[in-house]
This record gives C-alpha cells, sequence and structure tokens, in this order.
C-alpha cells in the first residue's frame, strides 16, 4: 500500500517535470511551468522521506530525520535568498553554482555506497560513473562559476592540453573500470579517483574562454543529469531516474541549440580560442571609413517623426539594467501612433531565453517579442532600427566575411531598415571580439553612452516633443 502511494507520487512529480519543461518553452507559461515542477519536486522529497523503504530500515529514527530537516532548511534558504538577490546578468553564475551542486550530490552518492555494494557489478558500474561524471560536473562548474564572476579572467592553455586532457579522462575512466571489476574495495583508490576525477573537470574547463561559459555550464548541466540518473538507477528510485535523464537531455539539447544558433561546432567551444580579447576590437577597421555620431535629441527627432520603429536589444541592455525604461520608450512611441516592435535573436545576452526574461520583468507584452525569422523581413520597411548594447548579433561580416569568426551566424538583417540608431559605450567589441562593419554603415548613427542614460535621455527629450 505505501510502496504503491510512492510510486503514485513519484508518477506525480515526473508528470509535473515534464510538463514544467514544456511550459518553459513559452515565456507566458515559464514561471507557472517553474512552480509545477518545484511542487513535484516537494512531493518527491516528502514521499521519499517517509515513504521510501530501502529494505532494511524501515523505522525513522528521529535524529536521523532532525538531521535532514535541518539539511533541508539550510539548503532551501541559502537557495531561496541566492535566487532572490541575484542580478540578472548573474545568473548564468547561479546556475553553474547550482548545478554544481547537483554534481557533487552524485559523486557525495557514490563516495557513500561503493563499499555496501561490493560483489554488484551493475551498481558498482552505476556508482562509479555517477560519481566520475558528477565530480567532473562540480569541478568543472566551480571552475565556470570563477570565470563568469571575473576571478579567473584568461583561458589557462598549457602546451598540447588537449592530448594532455585526452589522456586524463582515459586513465579516469580505466581506474573506474578497476574500481568496477578489479574486487577491491579500497577505500584510499576510492578517494583517489574522486579527486582524479575532480581533477579532470578542473583541466576541462580551465582552457576554453570565459565567453563561452554558458555552453560549456549547458553541458555541464547534461553531465549532472546523466550522473543523478545513475543514482536513480543505484536506487531503483524512479523518480531520480525521470528528473536525471530530463535534466540530462535538456542540457544536452540546450547545448546543441546554442552552438547552432552561434554556427559553431561544439569542438570549437571547447578547443577553440573564441572570444579572448578581452573586449578589445580584432580585424582592420581602417577599412570600413567613418562613424556618425549623433546626439540624443537628433535620435528623439528621427524617432518621433518616423511610422515603424524595431528595437534590438543584446546584452548591454542587460548590463545597463535598462529594460524598464525601454518599456517605458516603447509605449511613449506607441502613443504617438508609431508601431514597434522587439527583434529577439536566439543568443542575444549570455543565456538561452535572456531577452525575453529581460523584457517580461518589465512587463512588455509578449506579442511584441518576435523571432529572428519572423522579424528579419519587417526591417526593409522599417524607419527606424534602435539596437541598444547588441553587437555581435547584428554584425554583417557573419554574412559577408567567411574569415569572420561568427560567418554562418544567422543575423538580424537590421542594415534593410532606413535608420539604424545604435547604443553602445564605445567602439569595443563584443563577445567575438571582432570588428562589426555595421557602424561603418551610411546609414548608421552611433549614440554613445550607457543604454539607461541613453535612454532615460531620449524618454525626456521624446516627452518635451
Ligand atoms: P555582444 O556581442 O556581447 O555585444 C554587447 C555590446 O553591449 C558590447 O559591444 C558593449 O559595447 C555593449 N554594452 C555593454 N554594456 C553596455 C551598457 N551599459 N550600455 C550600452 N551598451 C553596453 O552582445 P549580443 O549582440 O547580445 O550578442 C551575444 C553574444 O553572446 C553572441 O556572440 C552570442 O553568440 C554570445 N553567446 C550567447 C549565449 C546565449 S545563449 N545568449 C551563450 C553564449 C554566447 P560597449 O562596451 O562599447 O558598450
Amino acid at each position: 500500500m505505501i510502496q504503491n502511494l510512492l510510486e503514485l507520487l513519484y508518477l506525480v512529480a515526473s508528470v509535473t517535470f515534464i510538463l514544467g519543461l514544456k511550459m518553459m518553452s513559452n515565456p507566458k507559461s515559464a514561471r507557472q511551468g517553474n512552480l509545477y515542477a518545484a511542487a513535484g519536486m516537494t512531493l518527491a522529497i516528502i514521499g521519499t522521506i517517509f515513504l521510501y523503504n530501502n529494505g532494511e530500515n524501515t523505522s525513522r529514527e528521529p535524529v536521523k530525520m532532525a538531521l535532514i530537516f535541518l539539511a533541508i532548511l539550510v539548503g532551501t534558504l541559502i537557495g531561496w535568498l541566492t535566487a532572490k538577490r541575484v542580478q540578472m546578468t548573474k545568473m548564468p553564475e547561479l546556475v553553474s553554482m547550482f548545478n554544481g551542486m547537483g554534481g557533487a550530490c552524485a559523486a557525495l552518492i557514490g563516495l557513500m555506497e561503493f563499499h555496501h555494494n561490493i560483489g554488484d557489478t551493475g551498481s558498482l558500474l552505476a556508482i562509479i560513473l555517477g560519481m566520475i561524471i558528477g565530480s567532473v560536473s562540480f569541478s568543472g562548474s566551480v571552475i565556470a562559476f570563477l570565470k563568469l564572476n571575473g576571478t579567473m579572467r584568461k583561458p589557462i592553455r598549457i602546451p598540447s592540453y588537449n592530448i594532455i586532457n585526452t589522456i586524463i579522462l582515459v586513465g579516469t575512466f580505466a581506474f573506474g573500470a578497476y574500481m568496477v571489476y578489479g574486487d577491491t574495495d579500497s577505500q584510499t583508490l576510492l578517494i583517489s579517483l574522486f579527486v582524479l576525477s575532480l581533477f579532470y573537470g578542473i583541466m576541462f574547463v580551465i582552457p576554453i574562454g570565459g565567453a563561452d561559459m554558458p555552453v560549456v555550464i549547458s553541458l555541464l548541466n547534461s553531465f549532472t543529469g546523466l550522473a543523478a540518473a545513475f543514482g536513480g538507477f543505484l536506487y531503483d528510485n524512479k523518480v531520480m531516474l525521470t528528473g536525471g535523464i530530463l535534466v540530462g537531455s535538456a542540457g544536452t539539447l540546450l547545448t546543441i541549440v546554442m552552438c547552432k544558433a552561434m554556427n559553431r561546432p561544439l569542438s570549437n567551444v571547447i578547443f577553440g580560442a573564441f572570444g579572448d580579447t578581452g573586449g578589445v576590437v580584432t580585424g582592420a577597421s581602417d577599412k570600413h571609413g567613418s562613424i556618425k555620431d549623433l546626439n540624443v535629441n537628433d535620435a528623439a527627432v528621427l524617432m518621433n517623426y518616423s511610422k515603424k520603429v524595431i528595437i534590438v536589444p543584446g546584452y548591454g541592455l542587460a548590463v545597463a539594467q535598462a529594460q524598464h525604461v525601454i518599456h517605458e520608450l516603447e509605449e511613449l512611441l506607441e502613443s504617438r501612433g508609431i508601431e514597434v516592435k522587439y527583434a529577439i535573436h536566439p543568443v542575444a545576452g549570455r543565456m538561452p531565453g535572456h531577452m525575453n526574461v529581460l523584457l517580461a520583468e518589465s512587463n512588455v507584452d509578449y506579442g511584441k517579442l518576435v523571432e529572428m525569422e519572423d522579424i528579419n523581413p519587417e526591417f526593409a520597411t522599417t524607419d527606424v532600427v534602435l539596437v541598444v548594447g547588441a553587437n555581435d548579433v547584428v554584425n554583417p561580416a557573419a554574412k559577408t566575411d567567411p574569415a569572420s569568426p561568427i560567418y554562418g551566424m544567422p543575423i538580424l538583417d537590421v542594415e534593410s531598415a532606413k535608420n539604424i540608431l545604435v547604443n553602445k559605450r564605445s567602439m569595443n567589441a563584443g563577445y567575438a571580439g571582432i570588428e562589426n562593419e555595421l557602424f561603418y554603415n551610411p546609414k548608421t548613427s552611433m549614440v554613445f553612452g550607457d543604454a539607461k542614460n541613453v535612454l532615460t535621455k531620449l524618454v525626456s527629450e521624446l516627452k518635451e516633443m
């Protein structure tokens, strides 16, 4: 009876995970989807604590129960406070830390369970694989976190690091195979394997450029899912297995989607030295000619006399936290009969859906957020395109320069609009560290300054017209 109830709870939880994931594919339902999945996870945890029967000990020792609830309380508090306080631009860091915790849990399960399963090859295989993958995910996520928060600025590439890393990886799995099939229960060897796996995680992530971290985090996320799935297999726990598989496949899909949207193979992310110029522009600029610098007042006049405006938000909008003032600008223009839309590039910003989440925060109507394929044909009939803190996603080199690192990446066709206004602080490069010819286009005017300051001035100028 109790077992049936537990299975039912696990089934409900698994369904909420799938439903939650599905709902996250749309900004309107994403928040609710998150809540459904979290509720499912709560059910699964409660069910496991009170109803799970591990075959040996069905009585719930009060001290152990107290410790479990204390750990849950502390974990919930830390998670809640960090998530509440985190700024939108720091979200990838938070995700990497949370992901690292998942990997650490999987690794700890391996360390705890190994000695209880000696002689059972199937279980040992799940334990060792879960421990290796979880440890790699944990230490890799910590390095990703340090790179994202700026502590580790430069990628560290020792000579022949690809070969060295491959040797360490093969060595780690060979060691793991010995632990499974070598008939040993040595604690020293188990700890050594754990340390070696942690070391591989560090070696795997340190050569990768800081700006590529979102892709790496998503990849590590899929590792954590896989490690958790091994835990589910070990404990014959369906919800852990389903959850792990969902995280693993979602992480893998997200990694593929991001690489595809940047038109870069995963091998290029892992082994390529992409965008490591620290904001300094690479590529010859003298061939482009001069730029046009426009003041905010003239920009306001231009916008006031247009019929249709498309706003292209990018990473700089998030940095400046200018999402509220851009919404104010949009409403002001619309109140004057000007049609306004937002053009959303799939990899604008630094994480999937970054612009959608950012603009949703300021209550921009979802109907106004138009995906790249749908908005591209509309630029030709647009009077003014306002590019705010975006760079790579509007760089024509992706179409015209086969030597460019972003060649082949689909971009927003802002060049076909009648007038292009670009707001950024300087002529510095974006993520890919390359020159942008768009800034030298005769139709383009640069409006230099921090996005929040410039947009605030733009709104007040418009209000006076
Ligand atoms: P970027 O190419 O990174 O350009 C952002 C621009 O914003 C910079 O050139 C910067 O110029 C400007 N900026 C920074 N702070 C600003 C501020 N306070 N006010 C005004 N402007 C500011 O951004 P993007 O066009 O959004 O492209 C995203 C890039 O990230 C792509 O290359 C993409 O492949 C990559 N990427 C994205 C993801 C996901 S999933 N979104 C994941 C990994 C990589 P100044 O310094 O001159 O101001």
